[in-house]
């Protein structure tokens, strides 16, 4: 944890003035270096006061997904231990390539509070205003084979949509592959990017963005998306959420690359998966073709039965699904 983080942790946890020397006797660091550290937390909106004789104490915290501000009641062993914050990028999953080709660990995120050029699939995009939502991208370096790389999307997806069960109360759908949603709308989108070998995986991307506290979307998108503060009808604790979601998602992915407990959030993401039972459209390389979604392979390919009884296995990378009469 950096000396920042340290320090905001010791006066969260005392909650009332601890002086200086205590501070620098804590952490093994002189007065001054505590003294500069509380600067630039101010700097960066923490409200500190200093009085002589007592010392600091902390008034307020921004609203800020800083390492600062999670990692302190971090739940998890490694996912989320270094966070890369920024306050805008262009796009946190590129950021987050740029770390895992300088060898940044797995488990490393990268947050954002806006992102300016925020990726979908296929060359889309995704509206990423600034401290709305949860722009982050995750380094992950799995030993699955490249065929295996949906799975990571289907563990994510699980982990979105418990953490927004658990935190909010609201029910979260799956729509395969890749979104999550509330009431037939887009509260989360998740984008997994990969850079692999024949047999062997470099590194894995893996993009989360949720809207949180938005109140409108742009026009043309604001008939199939939604935020959780829109369908709670109250805002929510942005920390708080990242939190329980980075844990969630060690959970699965834990789980996940285990054999034996494959089966069990196979069925798990079944039964949340909207898409599994109904008529689909399947675009492809600019080829549709219509049948029905009966099931779901160990790998996270979707099992579509063509109106001429032929099965084909639909992988999530190159495909558009819709369905037949709305947007699920
Ligand atoms: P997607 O291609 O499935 O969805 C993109 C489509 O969703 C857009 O074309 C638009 O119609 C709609 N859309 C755009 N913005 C939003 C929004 N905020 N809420 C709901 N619907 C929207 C989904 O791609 C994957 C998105 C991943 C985003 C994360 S954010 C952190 C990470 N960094 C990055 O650049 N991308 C990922």
């Amino acid at each position: 944890m950096s000396l920042k983080s340290k320090i905001v942790e010791i006066l969260k946890e005392k909650n009332d003035y601890v002086s200086g020397e205590e501070m620098s006797n804590l952490l093994g660091v002189s007065r001054t270096a505590v003294w500069k550290t509380i600067s630039r937390l101010k700097e960066e909106g923490y409200v500190i006061e200093a009085v002589t004789n007592k010392g600091y104490y902390l008034k307020q915290s921004p609203d800020l997904l800083t390492e600062e501000e999670i990692s302190p009641t971090l739940k998890t062993r490694y996912i989320g231990r270094k966070i890369y914050h920024y306050k805008q990028v262009d796009s946190t999953n590129k950021e987050a390539k740029k770390l895992a080709i300088d060898g940044a660990a797995e488990g490393s995120v990268v947050i954002s509070e806006e992102q300016t050029a925020g990726k979908g699939r296929l060359g889309r995009t995704w509206a990423s205003p600034y401290g709305l939502g949860i722009w982050m991208s995750l380094i992950l370096r799995p030993q699955i084979t490249p065929v295996e790389v949906s799975k990571i999307t289907l563990i994510a997806a699980l982990a979105v949509s418990k953490t927004i069960q658990k935190v909010t109360g609201l029910k979260a759908e799956i729509k395969w592959p890749n979104d999550i949603l509330i009431n037939k709308k887009k509260v989360c989108g998740i984008l997994t990017e990969m850079s692999a070998e024949m047999d062997k995986i470099n590194y894995i991307i893996l993009g989360i963005g949720l809207n949180v506290n938005t109140e409108e979307f742009p026009e043309e998108i604001a008939h199939k998306a939604t935020s959780l503060k829109i369908e709670g009808k109250k805002s929510y604790d942005r920390k708080e959420l990242t939190q329980e979601l980075l844990f969630e998602i060690e959970n699965y992915y834990r789980l996940f690359t285990k054999q034996e407990t494959v089966d069990k959030l196979l069925e798990e993401y079944k039964a949340c998966c909207v898409t599994l039972n109904k008529e689909v459209k399947i675009i492809r390389n600019g080829i549709e073709y219509i049948g029905k979604a009966v099931g779901l392979t160990e790998n996270g390919e979707l099992l579509v039965e063509k109106e001429d009884g032929e099965l084909i296995h639909v992988f999530s990378g190159e495909v558009s699904v819709r369905g037949i009469d709305a947007y699920v």
